[in-house]
């Protein structure tokens, strides 16, 4: 029986995947006058604040000192944090209040397992923060997305194991991290994550049914 969902947010449970790149783009047009290619999104999906801009400064061929990577860093999150303030419950993706609901009816414990240091303000806003069984602290863990660590502590937090459990990304790394983890691997997206045991292209088709039927086949 399946005992445990493990869940990403950016992009699964509400669309600040988007908020996070837009501020990227501003933070780079206001410290170098550069845009940034659409390309990029993809490769800070699911990474770290701090990895995600050593991604973006290697790309621009940019070195900075390690205070201004820091204040750079800082500026980034009070621009994300400030599109974050008029986030409700209207902004949680379709399709996924109705699955968690499913969910908790069939007593599978959620657990989060974000990169994001904002994870718990964005639960409390979307009025979800009551709803999560564990929150992975994204600093308690050694290395980030791609690495498998913060999904085996979000197994672990809900005393499962990796093979009782199913974890959902949107992220070329989050997926492999999953994967890594041993983990049976949902993803909602494109072609870029099929790498994915199950693959759904919108958070609307994600039922308990369709899941649990794909990792029941994946246990055989
Ligand atoms: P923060 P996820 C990730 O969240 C985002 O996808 C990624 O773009 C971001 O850099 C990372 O969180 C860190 O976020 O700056 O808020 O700590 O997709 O793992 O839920
Ligand atoms: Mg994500």
């Amino acid at each position: 029986m399946l005992k445990g969902a493990l869940f990403d947010l950016d992009g699964i449970i509400a669309d600040t995947a988007s908020y996070h790149f837009d501020a990227w783009k501003k933070l780079i047009k206001n410290h170098f006058d550069t845009d940034l290619p659409n390309q990029l999104e993809e490769k800070t999906k699911g990474v770290s604040r701090e990895d995600s801009l050593s991604i973006i400064l290697d790309y621009l061929g940019i070195q900075v000192s390690e205070e201004n990577f820091k204040q750079l860093a800082a500026e980034k999150n009070e621009q994300y944090v400030q599109a974050l303030d008029a986030l409700t419950s209207q902004d949680i993706l379709p399709g996924i209040s109705d699955f968690i609901q499913e969910l908790r009816k069939a007593k599978i414990r959620i657990a989060l397992a974000s990169a994001s240091k904002n994870g718990p303000i964005i639960l409390e806003k979307l009025g979800l923060l009551d709803v999560f069984d564990a929150i992975v602290d994204p600093y308690s863990v050694a290395k980030g997305k791609p690495a498998p660590d913060i999904f085996l502590a979000a197994a672990k937090s809900i005393h499962c194991g990796a093979e009782e459990c199913i974890a959902i990304e949107d992220s070329v790394a989050g997926v492999t991290a999953i994967n890594s983890a041993n983990i049976f691997s949902v993803a909602v997206g494109g072609t870029e994550l099929s790498h994915a045991n199950k693959l759904f292209s919108s958070t609307k088709e994600l039922t308990l049914l369709k899941v649990e039927k794909a990792w029941q086949n994946c246990k055989r």
